[in-house]
């Protein structure tokens, strides 16, 4: 066990169905801490070079399009396990089999708008961290 820090963010299909307060007290309940929060559009740039180990699967143009499609909530959490614990919060990549009672699995249908993200990983989560937050 150990203190660590994360990266998640409210992907454009979570904002415009208003969920980004659902996402933020589940974070809250759970008794990670919040250090900083921002509403951005993703440019391009930024959206490719978040998803860069997706290049060149079939699925990448439209992840690219739908990132950069509007508004998304970006956040830096931390606590004990928070990477783990944040990936627990948010559930499988498909909601369609994301259990219920994480984020996916009570909101979600489509692979392709699955609400949230959250680093996989701490190395994840300090690139993540430095490319939203500079
Ligand atoms: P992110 O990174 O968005 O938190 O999702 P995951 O970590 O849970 O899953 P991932 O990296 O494998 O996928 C990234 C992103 O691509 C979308 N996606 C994924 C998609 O549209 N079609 C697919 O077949 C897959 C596998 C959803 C999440």
């Amino acid at each position: 066990m150990a203190h660590e820090d994360t990266f998640v963010m409210v992907k454009p299909d979570g904002v415009r169905r208003r969920l980004v307060g659902e996402v933020l007290s589940r974070f809250e309940a759970k008794g990670l801490d919040l250090h900083r929060l921002e509403m951005v559009l993703p440019d391009r740039a930024t959206a490719t070079a978040h998803y860069a180990e997706h290049e060149g699967k079939p699925f990448y143009d439209g992840l690219i399009d739908f990132i950069a499609s509007g508004p998304v909530v970006v956040m830096h959490w931390s606590g004990e396990s928070a990477v783990t614990v944040a990936r627990a919060l948010v559930g499988a990549t498909d909601p369609a089999v994301a259990l219920p009672g994480t984020i996916r699995g009570d909101f979600g249908l489509e692979v392709g708008e699955n609400i949230v993200h959250g680093s996989d990983s701490p190395a994840s989560a300090a690139r993540e961290l430095g490319l939203w937050f500079g």
